[in-house]
């Protein structure tokens, strides 16, 4: 049963927040981590896509892009179902009632777009090995770190965020779940050297989305008429999907995400970590930052 049928129902839902094991070093919920050996053996397909993200760092929004490509800019069509059914979560283990990211996967016909925020090395080698096509989307460090703690609040199941200044250092730590936002965005980056990964940035569809949307027809070798287009950057603009009830969670159950804490499409901008970081935090970030990308070709925009 789709999740926003669940939520009529009413259940009882018995919320805790996760725990969190390690698979490979990588902080992961226990309940990824108990499933860990089917979802390394998942069976990708060579049509398969996978959207592939660090939690946080724009996958609602470029899930709802590549929906609206798919559907030629059919918006009644994606409204068929919210973001989390048509696009499995594929390492995803929400609750023991629901079917899991992998159940979904496994369920759906072809060709499927899937979604998962695992650091390169963790993704399912049936990818590489059918050479599926993989768009990746990277947003700056801080401003990704910010929308990271307000999540972790308005999150039920997600491990208690602490204070600020606690999950200010937790992140820069790589001790928070999916681990460390360095790797993450620089081992994706050496990936798409050797695999079919079209590597995007939150700030550049933010500042141009008619370019990178763009990128994304090219890469999936679409063709849309002008009109589409424009229909497609109006519909995924974020004032619009933030009334979107397919595509702005609030088809979760209340009890899993209270939008009320924090909406989970919160401000959707760039440089909003100005708005969170002190001075000496700020110091200490820049500091950090300039050690864990030393020697990397990857740059990042924090203010546009
Ligand atoms: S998740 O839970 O990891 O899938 O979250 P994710 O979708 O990656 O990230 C949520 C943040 O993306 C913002 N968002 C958008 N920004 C701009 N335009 C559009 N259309 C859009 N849709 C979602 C969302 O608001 C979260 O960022 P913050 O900074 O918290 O607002």
């Amino acid at each position: 049963m789709p999740l926003e049928k669940m939520k009529e129902l009413k259940l009882d839902w018995d919320v805790k927040r996760f725990e969190v094991g390690e698979v490979r070093g990588i902080p992961l919920t226990k309940e990824i981590c108990d499933k860990w050996h089917k979802i390394w053996a998942f069976q990708a397909k060579p049509d398969d896509l996978l959207i592939a993200t660090y939690a946080k760092a724009g996958t609602t929004w470029t899930q709802e892009i590549v929906d609206m490509i798919q559907c030629d800019g059919d918006i009644e069509k994606c409204k068929r179902a919210s973001t989390y059914e048509r696009q499995p979560f594929i390492e995803w283990v929400l609750h023991k009632t629901l079917p899991t990211g992998l159940d979904k996967a496994e369920a759906m016909p072809s060709p499927r777009t899937l979604k998962t925020h695992l650091p390169v090395q963790l993704v399912p080698p049936s990818f590489w090995e059918q050479n599926c096509k993989v768009i990746y989307v990277a947003r700056n460090a801080k401003d990704n770190l910010v929308s990271y703690y307000h999540f972790h609040r308005m999150n039920q199941v997600m491990p208690e965020p602490g204070t600020w200044e606690e999950f200010f250092q937790k992140y820069i730590d790589g001790k928070v779940l999916w681990g460390s936002w360095y790797d993450h965005v620089k081992g994706w980056w050496e990936a798409k050297n050797k695999y079919r990964i079209l590597y995007l940035f939150y700030e550049d569809i933010k500042e141009n989305p008619r370019c990178e949307i763009q990128k994304i027809l090219h890469f999936l070798e679409k063709d849309l008429e002008k009109e589409v287009l424009d229909k497609i950057i109006h519909y995924t603009q974020f004032e619009v999907m933030k009334d979107n009830p397919m595509a702005n969670y609030t088809f979760m159950p209340q009890e899993i995400l209270n939008h009320s804490i924090s909406p989970f499409m919160r401000k959707g901008t760039v440089g909003d970590w100005k708005n969170h970081f002190t001075v000496a935090q700020n110091e200490k970030f820049d500091a950090e930052y300039k050690k864990n990308m030393a020697g990397t070709s990857l740059t990042f925009r924090m203010e546009l």
